[in-house]
């Protein structure tokens, strides 16, 4: 029988990447498969805060193993914005468009153009948290370019390419992205425990 755990999210599209590479030793659980309709709030400082709150949230409440993620654009130029606000950095929640126009016109001018993608995540495994987290370099471009992905993909290029995230295809992406470190610390820990 293969041990139930929780996946605090209901983005389907995270859901398939995690369960595509450990579907087989666990059975994942999303909020909506636990019947947790309420919106976790992320009122947290640091994408750490973030990933705990919503992780142990459902420990504490369903008394599951469960894991919970954020991320983000952490860019040195702007004292680390959009960081934990990277999703409503212009105000409205996804509206990536804004997001991109906000940090281009914030950086007009600008010479320094380092940046990364963060990921954190907190597993709640009986009762006790462990956090695993995934970064990738890069800089940010002056325009946006590509149709990939999505977010700040199409103005953020990652150390040692000259394409964006947005030009990459998914896979590409998937093999060097921050989300993707993140999740390889996640499952050798899993695969460890079992
Ligand atoms: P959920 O909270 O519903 O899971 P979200 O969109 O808020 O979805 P994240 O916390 O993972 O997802 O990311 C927050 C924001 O950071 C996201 O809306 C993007 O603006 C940005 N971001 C995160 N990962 C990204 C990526 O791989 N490429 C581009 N932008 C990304």
């Amino acid at each position: 029988m293969p041990l139930k755990l929780v996946f605090a999210t209901n983005n389907r599209h995270k859901l398939e990447e995690v369960s595509h590479k450990i579907g087989d030793h666990f059975e994942l659980l999303t909020l909506n498969d636990i019947g947790c309709m309420e919106d976790i709030e992320e009122p947290g400082s640091t994408f750490e805060e973030n990933a705990a709150i919503k992780s142990k949230y459902i420990y504490d409440k369903y008394h599951l193993n469960c894991f919970g993620d954020d991320s983000g654009l952490v860019v040195d130029a702007l004292n680390g914005e959009p960081g934990v606000y990277s999703a409503r950095y212009a105000g409205e929640h996804g509206n990536h468009a804004a997001n991109i126009k906000k940090v281009l016109t914030r950086l007009e001018g600008v010479e320094n153009r380092k940046a990364r993608f963060v990921t954190v995540i907190s597993l709640m495994w009986e009762g006790k948290e462990h956090v695993f987290k995934g970064v990738v370099e890069g800089t940010i471009r002056h325009k946006i370019s590509g149709i990939g992905g999505f977010g700040y993909d199409p103005i953020f290029q990652p150390d040692g390419y000259d394409i964006t995230f947005a030009e990459m295809s998914m896979d590409e992406k998937n093999k060097i992205s921050h989300r993707a470190r993140a999740l390889e610390k996640l499952i050798s820990f899993l695969k460890n425990i079992k």
